[in-house]
């Protein structure tokens, strides 16, 4: 399913190089028992465009993907892809609010859903609107070269809902689609969703030619991945950090990826990890704390042999957890930063230059910069925002102008994390721009509480936050996860070791014990739910 009149979509892309470099049969993805190859899932893919065509799927049209990571979320992307549609990769965990909102910002004319979503019109869902045929039809998103694009005015038809066992017991019979649609390197691909850390899920535009740069710059460069990886990624696809991992390193790079049927508790990741000899483990620190914390009696065998590097992202890893990951693996462990907005990483240690504690240095073809609240440069060795700029960073968001100008001003974007630079060049993360919590008029930043109390070895996970007391004062409050059984006295050890080493306004007045903590999909706390003590 090559099509050598398309050479800027993804999905002919991606066919022609399996079938140029000899990947065919060569295994890439792994579900279940089963292993699927480059080939296979080509060919699939193609088969699969001629039913989405059939279900009316024209070029710029938004498909919303809302499956659990499998074959058929892979399929469908590529289908898409190679029928010039825009892929909407939303988790397929969400409440009917966030579909809700979702539903009415991306226009959507098809959903393509697993068995486990509920349907339209039932469980309080409200059907999507559908876009063709309204009096201004859903506009594709703006790529780098497009104009900004008002919000289009909707007509409240339901949008069709296709089920994945229906899709795929379709594709397998159908012919296979050979023509790709023609799109350049600028043309939307794919939106993703960032929750931020507070408010409205924004949609993020990503273009055909932005994986190929993933893989250059991370995947082939940075991870030196070759036909012989084997990955496992914590971080779902439709998330930014699995869909470069599990996605598009291995289409690009002739490897394997295991796509997880179940939650990645320890004993999941340690025997998917055994079972297909995973060579490239990517992970976020609270799952790594919790893959130590199982080991931490000892006695199991060495499932991690196979592992040659570990890659962890999503939020800053706590001093200590990387040692302890390494010890645990036999492996490096790689710090990096990326975003939703980035694509991908944009800031990475590597095998050459790997600095535990950082995020390390700008990925090859991006720069960063640190600024204060202004927008000015602070100077060496200060902490700044996190401004990047590089080849991939999104055109835009979706019906966002305000939040276009806030955040992405003259090709540059806010990230909002925190970070100084070490004398080295590598970036020291610390935390979220606006995590600073105010105490009594003090900022207190919460970041270095938790790292404190995360060194007891009673806490498997801490969060901490000014709450309001029944007085109406602000008081810090530690919210902690502890490692069972919680021993007598926890609570005033952890308040006796904050007032041992820290100022006194930083010394929580009271700790929470929970079972969890709210986090995003790669492990970044959800900071104002902790604060409503609301999750
Ligand atoms: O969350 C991150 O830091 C990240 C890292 C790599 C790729 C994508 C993302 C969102």
């Amino acid at each position: 399913p090559a099509d050598a009149g398309a050479p800027g979509n993804l999905a002919a892309h991606l066919a022609a190089l399996a079938a140029r470099r000899g990947w065919s049969d060569r295994p890439a993805f792994h579900q279940g028992h089963r292993a699927h190859s480059h080939g296979e899932i080509h060919d699939l893919a193609a088969r699969t465009a001629t039913v989405l065509a059939d279900h009316g799927v024209r070029p710029g049209d938004r498909v919303v993907l809302a499956l659990p990571d499998s074959v058929t979320w892979v399929t469908t992307f590529l289908a898409l892809a190679r029928l010039g549609a825009v892929a909407v990769l939303v988790n397929p965990e969400l409440t009917p609010p966030e579909l809700q909102f979702m539903a009415e910002d991306t226009n959507a004319v098809l959903w393509v859903t697993g068995p486990g979503l509920a349907t339209y019109g039932s469980a309080g869902i409200p059907a999507p609107r559908k876009g063709r045929g309204a009096v201004t039809s859903a506009a594709p998103p703006r790529g780098r070269d497009q104009p900004r694009t008002s919000r289009t005015v909707k007509t409240a038809e339901q949008a069709p809902r296709l089920g994945s066992d229906q899709l795929m017991a379709l594709s397998t019979t159908a012919t296979p689609r050979e023509r790709a649609h023609p799109v350049d390197a600028h043309t939307p691909l794919y939106i993703q969703y960032t929750s931020g850390t507070t408010g409205h899920p924004k949609g993020v535009v990503h273009v055909h030619g932005d994986p190929k740069t993933y893989h250059d710059l991370i995947g082939r460069r940075l991870l030196r991945i070759t036909p012989d990886d084997v990955t496992l990624s914590v971080s779902r696809l439709y998330f930014a950090y699995g869909f470069g991992n599990a996605l598009v390193f291995p289409l690009f790079s002739g490897s394997a990826a295991v796509l997880a049927d179940r939650r990645p508790t320890p004993a999941a990741v340690d025997e998917l990890v055994a079972r297909h000899r995973v060579t490239l483990l990517y992970s976020v620190p609270s799952a790594y704390a919790a893959l130590v914390a199982d080991r931490a009696g000892g006695g199991h065998e060495d499932c991690f042999a196979s592992v040659r590097a570990a890659v962890s992202a999503g939020e800053g890893m706590p001093a200590g957890l990387g040692k302890q990951v390494t010890e645990l693996l036999g492996a490096p462990v790689l710090e990096q930063i990326g975003s939703t907005e980035a694509g991908h990483a944009f800031c990475a240690n590597s095998f050459d230059h790997n600095h535990p504690g950082t995020v390390g240095r700008p990925v090859p073809g991006f720069e960063i910069e640190l600024r204060d609240r202004a927008g000015v440069q602070v100077a060496d060795g200060e902490t700044g925002e996190l401004w990047v700029r590089g080849p991939t960073v999104t055109p835009g968001y979706l019906n966002r102008p305000e939040e276009d100008e806030r955040t992405l001003v003259g090709g540059w974007l806010n990230t909002r994390d925190r970070a100084v630079r070490e004398p080295d060049g590598s970036y020291r993360h610390l935390g979220r721009a606006d995590d600073m919590e105010m105490v009594g008029g003090i900022t207190v930043s919460p970041l270095e509480v938790e790292a404190l109390l995360r060194t007891h070895p009673g806490v498997r996970d801490v969060a901490v936050a000014a709450v309001t007391d029944e007085r109406g004062a602000s008081r810090l409050r530690a919210f902690v996860v502890p490692v069972p059984p919680i021993g007598v006295g926890l609570e005033a050890e952890l308040i006796r070791m904050a007032r041992d080493r820290l100022a006194a306004f930083k010394v929580p007045r009271s700790v929470s014990f929970v079972p969890t903590l709210p986090r995003t999909a790669t492990g970044k706390l959800r900071r104002h739910l902790v604060r409503q003590g609301a999750w």
